[in-house]
């Protein structure tokens, strides 16, 4: 295929489904013959940021690492999806310098905290109410809502498969696939 390569890079909330918009528009992309790769907490902070705790400093620190590993696949011809919550505004505009500005899609994945903490997939909200999870996001821990997103998916208004469907539609507009 003709695409250049380029970075998803997902913000919010836990429990806001980037992780899942993610994975399932990385699906859509192999489909169309578009080799992506998905970076989320599963392979990164078990892995190469596993010394990483989520004070602001080491929160500031994974995001960093984050940007250069992304670089890396996009410099090999992969677009990369990124789900992580990096929740300061400072970190994903560093971020965007690190991979490009050309190269860099930040997609807002809004969704009320109220509607998070219903979810709580993994109970985690539950044990930061508890204070069983210190500096926990949105609770005792900032997150700084995007200002200049190229895309927002409020997942309390639309299912995946629409989430997925406006992304495919906006890189299809921007004609990156
Ligand atoms: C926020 C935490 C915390 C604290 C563990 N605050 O819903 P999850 O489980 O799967 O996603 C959350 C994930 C956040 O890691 P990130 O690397 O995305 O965070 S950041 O970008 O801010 O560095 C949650 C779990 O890790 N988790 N402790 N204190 N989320």
């Amino acid at each position: 295929n003709h695409h250049s390569s380029f970075v998803l890079w997902f913000t919010g909330l836990s429990g806001s489904g980037k992780s899942t918009i993610a994975n399932a528009l990385a699906k859509e992309l192999y489909k169309r013959n578009i080799r992506n790769y998905v970076l989320d907490g599963d392979n990164i902070r078990n892995g190469l940021n596993k010394d990483l705790s989520f004070s602001d400093e080491d929160r500031t620190e994974n995001i960093r690492r984050i940007s250069e590993v992304s670089k890396l696949f996009v410099d090999n011809g992969t677009v990369v999806l990124t789900a992580f919550i990096s929740p300061f505004l400072q970190d994903r505009e560093k971020a965007k310098e690190i991979v490009s500005e050309e190269e860099f899609i930040e997609i807002f994945v809004s969704c009320p905290i109220e509607e998070c903490e219903k979810r709580d997939p993994k109970g985690l909200y539950s044990k930061a109410r508890k204070g069983e999870i210190p500096d926990f996001t949105g609770i005792d821990s900032p997150y700084e809502e995007p200002v200049s997103s190229a895309l927002t998916v409020k997942t309390n208004e639309k299912n995946v498969s629409e989430s997925v469907d406006a992304i495919l539609t906006y890189l299809q507009e921007k004609k990156l696939i």
